[in-house]
């Protein structure tokens, strides 16, 4: 039999519906339990302003870093798993609220154009809300460009973004 690979995935977190905070926490938990999969880091929550459509709740947002044996795609599909069985509702609009969105950041080096999952996210080098979690977690993440997850954090800055304290519930 060949070894197990284990490669390192990054996942992000966001939630503006039904208690967001305590959606990304129940998903904390939910990864927990990822099949092939070791949970090795989480960060703190943020809320964010939202991107997109200004009339909806802020997000709460995370990050949390995977030892995994699944295959990028087997992955996404556990993701949207659980985002499933979180109930969440298919979204109606674009960047629009949600209940809880998981998203496959980074996975190794890969890289992918495939519509269903782009790697890394496209999203990654401009939204501030998935750079500092991530730069929180894995600070010295090489990520495109050259830059390490704490330059880019550095780059985006902190507006509109607030870390909340452990023990607070929104
Ligand atoms: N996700 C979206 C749309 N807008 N804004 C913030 N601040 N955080 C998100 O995670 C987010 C968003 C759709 O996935
Ligand atoms: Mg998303
Ligand atoms: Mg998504």
């Amino acid at each position: 039999m060949t070894p197990a690979l284990w490669t390192p995935a990054y996942v992000a977190l966001g939630s503006n519906l039904d208690d967001p905070a305590l959606q990304v926490r129940r998903a904390f938990a939910e990864l927990r339990q990822l099949t092939s999969s070791r949970l090795i880091a989480h960060s703190s929550l943020y809320q964010s302003a939202p991107l997109g459509p200004q009339d909806q709740p802020a997000f709460v947002n995370a990050m949390v870093g995977l030892l995994t044996q699944l295959s990028a795609l087997d992955l996404l599909a556990q993701l949207q798993a659980i985002e499933r069985r979180m109930g969440r509702e298919t979204p109606i609009l674009r960047w629009g609220p949600r209940l809880i969105d998981l998203d496959v950041v980074m996975y190794g080096d890969m890289r992918s154009d495939k519509s269903e999952l782009q790697l890394p996210h496209p999203g990654l080098m401009q939204r501030n809300f998935v750079a500092a979690p991530l730069a929180e977690i894995a600070p010295h993440l090489i990520l495109p460009q050259g830059l390490t997850a704490a330059m880019l954090a550095r780059q985006l800055g902190l507006e509109g973004l607030q870390r909340l304290r452990d023990d607070v519930s929104a």
